[in-house]
């Protein structure tokens, strides 16, 4: 099995048994991992997100001491209070700044992040974009509402034009962001789309997110019942609507797997991107490049070795000395 994110790019886990004088593992449970009861209103798409990555870390056992949650503001973003992890709620849009300094001094830890479409889109849109290009390993999951839910309805960067709320009460008139387009031109290295109507295809993005070496996003469609409501059910087959996956190419030499997605195909997917509203769900993009964390660890390795393998400590020490 190949491991989930920390430990490495291309690490493969040895099914090793602990050392006799360490006590057996308890195993992770829904009850070890929940931390708070929710405080979202009754019928938010948040409360799913939250119920399917509990369901990813019960069946994934990863270790309880290596999960972090990070996130910015938002009602989104009060996902941290609610693992019981190691994690933080952190300054709007600031998230990904301090997932990577998390990410690059502690490889061994699974950095989860979790935030609103006004927390990745607008305020944090900025670090988003470097986030990506560096392909930080952390795996971010966007729920996107269409509206500033925390601070009561305003008009967020993925509100359609016309949308009416308290800081555009005639309508919206800008150009909403395309979550997909901007991750792609960013430069993130696995990208992908789902609804939070739907847990299982949300579950199995999750794991594939986590699975990826790198910068890895998924933009979930996650309904504000109290300002934006019914928004999303032209993807939700049970109000109505219709949840078309993405048909992923299986590289099986028939004809019809040439109409099917090559996740690779960085124009493919723009294309998916472009489709109208509610648009396809699945995979939009993955590839492989260098994570930030892997050449940055080769780098440090390089120059410790020209000066002699110095500790931690010691090269601490010597850049005190300096400053004697
Ligand atoms: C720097 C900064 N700007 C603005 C705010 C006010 N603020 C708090 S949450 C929020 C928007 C949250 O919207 P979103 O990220 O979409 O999350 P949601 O509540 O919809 O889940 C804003 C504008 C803030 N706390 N800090
Ligand atoms: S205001 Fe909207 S986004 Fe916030 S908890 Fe309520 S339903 Fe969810
Ligand atoms: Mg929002």
């Amino acid at each position: 099995m190949n491991e989930s994110k920390p430990n490495g790019e291309t690490a493969t886990a040895v099914a090793t048994a602990p050392p006799a004088s360490e006590p057996a593992r308890e195993k992770l449970t829904k009850k070890a991992i929940t931390a708070d009861h929710p405080t979202w209103c009754p019928g938010c798409g948040d409360f799913a997100v939250l119920a399917s990555f509990y369901k990813v870390l019960e069946k994934r056992q990863l270790e309880h001491e290596k999960i972090v949650t990070l996130a910015g503001i938002g009602c989104s973003s009060r996902f941290p209070y609610f693992v019981n992890g190691h994690g933080a709620h952190y300054i709007h849009g600031r998230a990904v700044p301090l997932a990577s300094g998390i990410s690059l001094a502690r490889p061994d830890l699974h950095v989860f992040l979790f935030g609103g479409d006004g927390d990745g889109f607008s305020i944090g849109g900025n670090h988003l974009d470097h986030g990506a290009r560096k392909n930080i390993n952390m795996t971010y999951f966007i729920m996107d509402n269409f509206v500033y839910g925390l601070t009561k309805k305003q008009t967020s960067p993925t509100s359609p034009i016309g949308f009416k709320s308290k800081t555009d009460p005639t309508g919206a008139i800008d150009q909403p962001v395309n979550p997909m387009k901007k991750l792609i031109s960013a430069g993130a290295t696995f990208i992908a789309r789902t609804h939070a109507a739907q847990v299982p295809h949300m579950i199995q993005l999750i794991e594939r997110a986590m699975d990826h070496q790198g910068f890895s996003v998924i933009e979930c469609l996650s309904e504000c019942v109290e300002f934006f409501p019914d928004v999303f059910d032209p993807a939700n087959p049970k109000k109505g609507g219709s949840f078309e996956v993405i048909q992923e190419r299986k590289w099986d030499n028939t004809p019809e797997d040439e109409l099917r997605h090559d996740v690779t195909d960085e124009l493919a997917a723009y294309k998916l991107a472009s489709l109208p509203f509610p648009g396809v769900f699945g995979v939009f993009y993955e590839t492989d490049r260098p994570t930030k964390n892997s050449l940055e660890k080769k780098w440090i390795e390089n120059t410790r070795e020209k000066i002699g393998n110095p500790s931690d400590l010691e090269v601490l020490q010597k850049t005190f000395d300096r400053m004697k």
